[in-house]
């Protein structure tokens, strides 16, 4: 029976479910750079380069090792500019008797394969994407009946039923979750390791003619482009990590520094979500570290909880909810996104330290996400929408059903509650305890008024006075409460008429 086999840009694995069971002889694989996955967003130049040169590697690779591939790239004059326009050009001229997809990680495209799918004459199965330690379907069972769906008991369950670490039926270290020890600011002369560049070679540098020509007006810079597109260079990049970073993964796991957005972490989003990495691989390497004596409990528990737990917990949430995550907006949000986000022209050292890294590298750590553009974003009352598709375009691991649940549910409570038990709002005491970003601030991260004022201090009181109604009867905002209770009229006064001018004046 000839197959035609699907390929999608973050299906890069040998082992991924549409390839299971090929026969070189007769089937085919089919891959395709096309303009609607180039520009659903308006990716980041070096997520573009990023995704097609990793493609293009992997279809050599198969092509190595003899398989049939038909792959379009983007400026072939046949192409039709979508992925069902290709199989349909693909099935016109090849005749298989069967079509074999991996589900598309994106509802978007899930929706409209599986739409025509339904109406396609030849049999078309669509079958999981098993590069995941949960199914949809556990996190469905799990969810059912439970009033609140927080991480920290998904994640437990993984634990238990992969024996990730574990000794027999007790958490590895003797508790489940070492938050508590990942939350250290770094010295100021700590020694940050070096990290592993990827020099473009001959098809990257083709790629990044291409991104340049087609897509010069997307966000980004390609001067700095050291991402891997290989599986050999991504497994390199994962030794680096648990050699050189775990280690100092944990204490400073939450820790921003100037000019410095990598610290300790691993870089390596990219590589598992578009499959050069398996989430199992990295999770494993890094359990042998802590086996070993090489790296402490923190460290290798606080990664492990990013990979088996946040990753697969927000791909529950993002199945859960779809579609119409997206429209979520509880605070009932309106404010266009600020021309900031991509210029990065602001006197605020901590939001331009954050978008500067996000254009040059096109990668800003967690914290930077959560609680610089994402807490700035929350407090100035953003359109979720809006924010949810700027971090979707902007970032080399930006993929919907990861972004969409991080963006609408931890960074913007938009969903209110679903995801995260209060808002992850704070003022600039946060930023100035975990950076060193306000000691080169223009703004005084110890005032609350005035013109000189922190904008993350009025800003915080004031979205804290707004919602007032909608969070105050939540117990884990209680001390705010409190404290906004001390403030007096005209206190109050003062901070909604500063943050009203800063947020008028914005552009
Ligand atoms: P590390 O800090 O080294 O973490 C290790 C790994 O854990 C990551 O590679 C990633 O696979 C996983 N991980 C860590 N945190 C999370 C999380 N919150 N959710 C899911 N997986 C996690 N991550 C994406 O992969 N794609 C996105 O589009 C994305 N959008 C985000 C948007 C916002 C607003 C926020 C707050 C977070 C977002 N994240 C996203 C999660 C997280 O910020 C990135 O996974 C991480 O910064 C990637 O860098 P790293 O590989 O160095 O991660
Ligand atoms: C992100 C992306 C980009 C930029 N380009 C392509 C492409 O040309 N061809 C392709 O097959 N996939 C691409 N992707 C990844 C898809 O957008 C991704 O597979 C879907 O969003 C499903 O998750
Ligand atoms: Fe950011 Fe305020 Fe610190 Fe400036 S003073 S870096 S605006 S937190």
């Amino acid at each position: 029976m000839k197959t035609l086999r699907l390929i999608l840009g973050d299906q890069l694995n040998r082992d991924i479910s549409a390839l299971e069971g090929i026969d070189s002889r007769t089937d085919v694989i089919l891959m395709a750079e096309v303009m609607q996955e180039a520009t659903y967003v308006r990716h980041h130049k070096q997520k573009i380069v990023f995704i097609l040169s990793a493609m293009r590697h992997f279809a050599e690779e198969l092509k190595s090792e003899g398989f049939q591939v038909r792959y379009t790239n983007l400026d072939d004059v046949e192409n039709s500019g979508s992925i069902i326009g290709e199989l349909n050009r693909a099935i016109k001229d090849l005749s298989p008797d069967l079509i074999c997809i991996t589900t598309p990680a994106e509802y978007r495209l899930f929706d409209q394969l599986s739409n025509w799918a339904k109406n396609h004459p030849t049999d078309v199965v669509i079958r999981k994407d098993d590069r995941f330690f949960s199914d949809i379907n556990d996190f469905e069972a799990w969810a059912k009946n439970r009033k609140s769906l927080r991480m920290e008991f998904f994640y437990r369950e993984l634990r238990r039923k992969t024996g990730i670490l574990m000794d027999g039926n007790s958490p590895k270290g003797g508790k489940w979750n070492f938050d508590q020890s990942n939350r250290k600011s770094l010295p100021k002369t700590f020694e940050l390791p070096d990290r592993l560049k990827f020099c473009p070679n001959e098809k990257v540098i083709d790629v990044i003619a291409l991104v340049e020509e087609y897509f010069s007006e997307h966000f980004g810079s390609l001067d700095k482009f050291n991402w891997a597109v290989q599986r050999k260079d991504a497994l390199a990049a994962l030794d680096h990590f648990i050699e050189a970073c775990l280690e100092n993964f944990g204490d400073y796991q939450d820790a921003m520094k100037a000019n410095n957005s990598f610290l300790f972490h691993s870089l390596l989003a990219p590589y598992i979500n578009i499959g050069l990495l398996s989430p199992k691989e990295v999770c494993s390497k890094a359990e042998a570290a802590y086996d070993s004596g090489r790296v402490p409990i923190n460290a290798a528990e606080g990664f492990i909880r990013q990979i088996l737990g946040w990753r697969e917990y927000v791909r529950g949430i993002y199945w859960h909810r779809m579609p119409g995550y997206t429209e979520s907006n509880f605070f009932k949000a309106n404010r266009p996104l600020p021309d900031l986000y991509w210029t990065g022209k602001t006197d605020m050292r901590c939001i331009s330290e954050a978008i500067n890294s996000t254009s040059e590298y096109a990668y800003a750590h967690h914290i930077q996400r959560l609680m610089v553009t994402g807490n700035f974003a929350l407090l100035a009352g953003i359109d979720p929408a809006e924010t949810s598709e700027w971090y979707l375009s902007v970032y080399a691991d930006a993929f919907e059903w990861v972004e969409h649940p991080n963006t609408i549910g931890m960074a913007l409570y938009a969903d209110g509650g679903l995801l995260a038990s209060k808002p992850y709002a704070a003022s600039g005491a946060y930023i100035n305890r975990m950076s060193d970003y306000c000691r080169s601030c223009k703004y005084d991260v110890k005032k609350r008024e005035g013109s000189n004022a922190c904008p993350f201090n009025y800003l915080y009181w004031d979205f804290m006075a707004r919602n007032q109604d909608v969070l105050e009867d939540n117990p884990r905002m209680a001390f705010p409460y409190k404290t906004l209770k001390r403030f007096t009229e005209i206190q109050r006064k003062n901070i909604s008429v500063q943050a009203k001018y800063f947020l008028d004046n914005l552009e």
